[in-house]
């Protein structure tokens, strides 16, 4: 059966759905899983959601606006999410365990069905219907798809949301993932309803002032390298602890350098603030031909072909020495 009849039917029967998206969720995460509970709420389907990062205020509201209570999972798992009270899983945005920290854990001896709506390259085979169109610009395109083929109208609070996904996932309609199928549902949604200004505003004009902070001492700690190819960029804990700034704050700063012509790709290092052993997580991003999903797959992550990420064990320079050297020895190695 088609995945989005197999998923219609299963949310359909259902009476509590547990939605889930990936960690440090963004405003596709939000947007989409927002949407999708939204949508279960026009069909007098419950649901409650589950996060593994606070939502970034810039995203966060959506939420609030629209009354949407959601489990906080971080360290440990909240004693008050009972599965037992939920006959689905809808996963949205993500595909892959470990961007769902402790989930399968949970989820061992659980028998509900378990859907993924995503967009990503990188699948794992777990889910009991997978709808992934990695076609789409975002998770929240999937969703629209569904809500089409469901006759769940697009009011003005689920047109808000989708928009958020998909506008924040394009870049703002800038990045490759913009389809004419894109545009189209943007305009469908703006007739809708949506307060686009008042989305852009919230997204982008409404940072803090660390924000610009960390994002001076990330150009600060950029290098070119494999002929002005490669661009590689970090920040460590002290740039996050001197500045006030936090994790949120790095967002699309891995993108600044792919404004210089020559440069291929970006990477961007952050060593994560908080205790325990340092882990460092690396972003990439390609405007040209190199596969960084690929690439990251090597190292145990994963993405899109112009956008992956993967996580490294141990200090910040040796990581990003590692990290550089292989990028630029794959940029260098003859087309196959
Ligand atoms: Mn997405």
């Amino acid at each position: 059966m088609e995945p989005c009849r197999s998923v219609r039917d299963i949310l359909g029967k259902a009476t509590r759905v547990l939605v889930v998206t990936h960690v440090k969720p963004d405003g596709d995460a939000i947007g989409s899983t927002t949407a999708l509970i939204l949508g279960l709420r026009c069909k007098g389907i419950g649901s409650r959601l589950l996060l593994f990062d606070p939502p970034p205020a810039k995203y966060a509201y959506v939420l609030e606006e629209n009354q949407i209570d959601w489990f906080r999972v971080e360290k440990t798992w909240p004693a008050d999410v009972d599965l037992r009270s939920f006959d689905a899983l809808a996963v949205v945005d993500t595909g892959t365990w470990s961007q769902l920290p402790g989930l399968k854990e949970h989820l061992a001896n659980w028998k509900a069905p378990k859907l993924v709506l995503d967009h990503h390259l990188t699948q794992e085979d777990w889910a009991d219907v997978k709808w992934v169109d990695t076609g789409a610009a975002a998770a929240g395109e999937i969703i629209a798809d569904l809500f089409q083929n469901w006759e769940v109208r697009l009011d003005a609070s689920i047109a808000t949301v989708l928009f958020l996904a998909i506008s924040t996932d394009t870049g703002w309609f800038q990045f490759s993932n913009t389809t004419p199928k894109t545009l189209r549902l943007a305009a469908t949604l703006m007739e809708a309803g949506v307060d686009v200004e008042r989305i852009y505003h919230m997204a982008f004009q409404n940072e803090r002032p660390p924000r610009l902070a960390l994002m001076s001492r990330a150009l600060n700690s950029l290098e070119l390298m494999a002929n002005n190819r490669l661009a590689v960029m970090s920040l460590g804990k002290q740039d996050f602890e001197q500045t006030g700034a936090d994790g949120g704050d790095t967002e699309n700063l891995i993108n600044l350098p792919l404004q210089v012509a020559s440069v291929e790709v970006s990477i961007f290092l952050s060593e994560q603030p908080g205790p325990g052993a340092p882990i460092v997580r690396v972003s990439l991003r390609s405007k040209g031909k190199l596969d960084v999903a690929a690439f990251a797959q090597r190292f145990k992550g994963g993405g899109h072909a112009r956008a992956a990420g993967l996580k490294m064990d141990g200090d910040l320079s040796s990581a990003r020495r590692a990290i550089a050297a292989a990028l630029a020895a794959e940029l260098a190695a003859p087309e196959s």
